[in-house]
């Protein structure tokens, strides 16, 4: 068990994806916390006192507080270090970083913008631009140079924890948008053994309840925060 397990405290959403990477990243640390569950349609204004986003997941370790997911986990790998799950090298280090920028910045917006839209023209040009991210992603990330079975080859990493939520509620994207992953074999390999781990399988929630709470965003009634910001995005 880690030094600083108990206490840490972590403010999440059981259906956001940006929750679920640090809720996967400490069940892969193998440690304890004191989890919170946000009603985000019904934020508590205590939470917002203290999200300076007003967004989950946010995390408390003693006198830390730290927000965004990509940055939360950074903060866990470095504070929890064992196991490792970002490489040893700097180059190593690096890849790993423009990776999940790459989920963050190129993949997550078109996943959010694509599922939003309700104009069917518009929804046809953002499906293209989704299927171009997702062929980078199968041929650069999971090209000839990586054996697998993870993003970053034999070592399971960060980068894993952070594609891994946007897939697990890709069910969403093809039932509402039938955007497929059937073209991307080395994608859906890595999403089966991604399937395989305990920390997923600890998390992991239904497709049909997934299809229930994406409704309003694939409807284009969500009216929160995120959903505000990635129209926009
Ligand atoms: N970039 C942030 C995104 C976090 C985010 O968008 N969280 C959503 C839930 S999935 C949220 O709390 N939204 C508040 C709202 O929609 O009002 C991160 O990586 O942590």
């Amino acid at each position: 068990m880690n030094d600083k397990a108990d206490s840490i405290r972590l403010y999440s959403a059981e259906v956001c994806p940006f929750a679920h990477r640090t809720r996967l990243l400490l069940a892969e640390k193998g440690a304890a916390y004191e989890l919170n569950e946000i009603d985000l349609k019904n934020m508590p204004a205590w939470f917002r006192d203290i999200s300076p986003y007003g967004k989950v997941p946010l995390l408390e370790v003693g006198d830390d507080r730290v927000w965004e997911s990509a940055v939360i986990n950074e903060y866990l790998e470095e504070t929890l270090p064992d196991p490792p799950l970002m490489p040893a090298d700097a180059a190593g280090r690096a890849n790993a970083r423009i990776w999940i920028d790459y989920a963050n910045n190129y993949f997550v917006p078109y996943f959010y913008k694509l599922l939003l839209e309700q104009d069917a023209n518009r929804q046809e040009e953002l499906a293209v631009r989704l299927r171009e991210r997702l062929g980078h992603m199968e041929t650069v990330g999971f090209g000839a140079g990586n054996p697998g079975p993870w993003w970053l080859g034999a070592q399971f990493t960060l980068v894993d924890l952070s594609f891994y939520p946007f897939f697990e509620r890709f069910c969403v994207l093809e039932h509402y948008r039938h955007v497929s992953l059937a073209d991307y074999p080395r994608l859906f390999d890595w999403l089966q053994a991604m399937g395989q781990r305990d920390s997923v399988q600890a998390h992991q929630l239904a497709s049909d309840l997934y299809l229930r709470r994406y409704a309003e965003y694939a409807n284009g009634t969500a009216a929160g925060k995120t959903a505000q910001e990635m129209r926009d995005a």
